[in-house]
């Protein structure tokens, strides 16, 4: 079973990433995770902490001569951010001679994390619950997804909408949800999605989400938005309806969840499908070159928990940012009034780098269920229990049921 630590406090000195339990012999390198991890940078919206950071790993071990050996690998990010937070962020030094914070942004994890872990300073709520450690979690992602590869499964992404924007065609019809065959990967569709500032695939769509970014900004506000993820190359059976814990589809919807404003998880067409009669958003089953496949994919690849090899479709919603340069109202904890809330340097809107972030967490989650299934101490071990998995499937069903 892999799993995968972070560590790092958003203007502490690093972000530091623990993987284990990897098959060895991966081709992994340097390269690879520092192009994963400035996808996630970019985007239109961001503040201008992204021109200071240029996030760059440093594989501390786990690693020999470009290949996984099984053991924990470990890798490292510094946040050059830090060096102008020295004092405030420092290890020995004391809360006397600094301003703490007092007042807790609505919306955000200050006054939650205040009354949980008894602060006397809501900066200590503030660094762990900021979306900077997500940088740690696309290190993870990057190796899941060289993993995946190596299968032909393909993870990507693309932005739907951002402040109730929605591009005036049916993006999914051009990607892989409707007809069983995949028009294109996973994969490619992120390369397209990359190509705009706001990741949409839609030009159009794009200026205007634009100018209602810009509008956001000069009213001292934020935008959220959806996004898809979707997962291209998936062979049946990944996860399991046997327990509750073992379904594929409710360990994306956690994964993703995790993802710091993520507040709605879909699943295909879950949320359409339940306005419809039965007969209408099942997938009917047909037969192609020994290969079990559906007419289409309301499902969005998932059935009774488990995988059934069309893609994987993902939705997901981020809330608008509840950092504000516009006052609303809270509470000082320091006398107890009530005040407007304050402003700490924020992005104002991240949905880009979110459906990134959402791309390694779905490919970690495949990932996971895929050497669940398969196993394998060996790249190459891993390969032949898949390999013999694929030829010999639709066989056995085959001589099982015979009349
Ligand atoms: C974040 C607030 C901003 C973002 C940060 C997430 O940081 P700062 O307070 O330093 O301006 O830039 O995101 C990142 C640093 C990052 O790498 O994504 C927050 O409050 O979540």
């Amino acid at each position: 079973m892999i799993r995968f630590l972070t560590a790092g406090e958003s203007h502490g000195k690093a972000l530091v990433t623990i993987i284990e339990g990897f098959s060895s012999n991966i081709t992994i390198g340097k390269k690879y995770i520092d192009y994963q991890l400035k996808r996630r940078q970019a985007g239109y919206g961001r503040n201008s902490r992204m021109k200071i950071e240029s996030d760059s790993v440093q594989i501390l071990s786990g690693i020999r001569f470009g290949k996984t050996i099984g053991s924990p690998i470990s890798f490292l990010i510094e946040n050059k951010d830090w060096a102008n937070w020295r004092d405030i962020m420092d290890i020995e030094g004391s809360l006397k001679s600094i301003d703490k914070i007092t007042i807790p942004r609505p919306g955000h994890a200050d006054l939650v994390g205040v009354t949980k872990y008894n602060f006397n300073d809501i900066r200590n709520s503030i660094e762990r619950s900021s979306a900077r450690e997500t940088a740690a979690r696309v290190v993870a992602g990057s190796i899941a997804r060289k993993f995946l590869e190596e299968f032909g499964i393909s993870v990507g992404s693309c932005v739907e909408s951002i402040g109730g924007i929605y591009s005036s065609t049916n993006i999914l019809s051009q990607l892989v949800q409707n007809g069983s065959s995949e028009k294109k990967s996973g994969w490619d569709i992120s390369l397209k999605a990359d190509k705009s500032s706001v990741r949409v695939l839609d030009q159009t769509q794009e200026k205007k989400i634009i100018d209602k970014i810009k509008t956001a900004k000069k009213n001292g506000d934020t935008l959220g938005g959806t996004f898809i993820v979707m997962a291209t190359g998936i062979p049946a059976g990944l996860g399991s309806f046997m327990h509750y814990d073992r379904k594929l589809d409710a360990d994306i919807a956690f994964h993703l969840m995790s993802i710091n404003a993520v507040k709605a998880i879909e699943i295909g067409d879950g949320l359409k499908n339940a306005e419809k009669f039965g007969s209408k958003v099942q997938d009917e089953i047909v037969l192609s070159k020994n290969i079990f496949t559906r007419k289409t994919n309301y499902s969005g690849g998932i059935e009774g928990g488990v995988s059934n090899g069309l893609p994987i479709i993902v939705r997901s919603a981020m809330k608008p940012i509840s950092t504000l340069s516009k006052p609303i109202s809270s509470i000082d904890l320091s006398t107890m009034k009530k005040v407007s809330s304050r402003y700490e340097r924020s992005d104002f809107t991240a949905v880009p780098s979110c459906a990134v972030i959402a791309e390694s967490m779905l490919a970690w989650v495949i990932a996971k269920h895929f050497l669940a299934k398969f196993g394998g101490d060996s790249i190459e071990e891993t390969k032949d229990n898949f390999n013999s998995f694929k030829k010999k499937s639709f066989k056995r069903i085959r001589k099982e049921f015979r009349k």
